[in-house]
């Protein structure tokens, strides 16, 4: 008979028992995490980095012809127009005085089904989201920890841009496949701008490319995504440099599941519940993989807010780089 220790499933409660947290680091009442640490000093020194007045979006499009990259069992944006020049052609538009006309359009959509943040409260564990508030306080909506307050404050500071992909000689890794934290450390230094405290930490996979260009069959089937992936050491790390926020181009800026202990998600847990990261996830960089690649240019001003939605989980945000 199988020893029942040995097939005993590892919980977050169990491998994060010891993990370091930022509870109540800003005050019990706190909603925006990490943020905290990007300070107007923060603002001034990703200010400091820009050097070319180059900007550049990193938001997804919406409304794609092959459909919109999105975590299995949500959909993709859905449009409609409501009126539009057949409404006036047909004598059905409203008739104001100087003859003006308009189209309008309507949009049912996933809060995280394109380029967006996390709210803090988004996942948890043991029945706490971020900064021990009850997990009944998600009921209904976000009472604590919505996107609300991110979105009210705003991300702003030094962004720093780790291409894995191109690091690797690849246009995009592996599903599943893992990015040790030696190999981010490495990859910004051979780039030569090392990680610093308080940058905001943004990681290219080129794994959402993967969606256009093998099609949404071959992109979910085993759905597995690449990328950073929990170990005691990273998570140790995030803590020690006190890393605001983090973006990638996946749905979920980590490994669905982590090898070794077979968790989905960890990092959601480790990093967003425990520590209050901020997860800006589905980014679209291949336009600003290729200028760093053109101008060696990987830090810059990396600002963003969130669209204002109250107790929500998420929202979308086209963040902005200015290099
Ligand atoms: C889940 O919460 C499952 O995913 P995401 O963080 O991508 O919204």
């Amino acid at each position: 008979m199988a020893d029942e220790s040995s097939t005993k499933q590892t919980t977050l409660h169990d491998l994060l028992a010891d993990a370091p947290t930022n509870w109540g680091r800003w005050g019990p009442d706190d909603e925006v995490g990490a943020l905290n640490f990007l300070t107007s000093q923060e603002v001034l020194r990703g200010v400091q980095s820009i050097k070319q007045g180059k900007v550049i979006t990193i938001g997804m499009a919406i409304g794609n012809p092959g459909g919109d990259p999105v975590w299995p069992g949500r959909t993709g944006a859905q449009r409609l127009m409501v009126i539009d020049k057949s409404h006036f052609a047909a004598g059905k538009g409203p008739n104001f005085p100087g003859g003006i006309e308009y189209a309008d359009d309507y949009v049912t959509m996933f809060l995280q089904g394109t380029t967006q943040f996390d709210a803090l409260g988004h996942t948890w564990y043991d029945d706490k989201i971020w900064n021990g508030y009850d997990a009944m306080t998600t009921t209904g909506g976000m009472a604590k920890a919505s996107v609300y307050p991110i979105a009210q404050r705003g991300v702003v500071g030094r962004g720093i841009f780790v291409d894995v992909a191109r690091a690797r000689g690849v246009d995009a890794l592996d599903k599943g496949e893992e990015i040790p934290l030696s190999e981010l450390i490495e990859t910004a230094q051979k780039q030569g701008t090392p990680i610093e405290k308080h940058d905001i930490l943004i990681i290219r996979t080129g794994f959402l490319s993967r969606f256009f260009k093998d099609g949404p069959a071959k992109f979910y089937e085993g759905f597995s995504e690449p990328g950073i992936s929990y170990s005691k050491e990273l998570v140790e790390w995030f803590h020690d440099m006190e890393i605001p926020a983090l973006c990638t181009d996946t749905i979920a800026n980590e490994t669905t599941t982590n090898k070794a202990t077979g968790i989905a998600l960890p990092l959601h847990a480790a990093l967003m519940r425990n520590l209050g990261v901020t997860l800006n996830e589905i980014c679209d960089l291949e336009e600003l993989g290729q200028s760093c690649a053109e101008d060696k240019q990987y830090t810059f001003l990396y600002a963003a807010a969130p669209i204002k939605f109250r107790n929500a989980t998420g929202a979308p945000v086209n963040p902005i780089i200015v290099k």
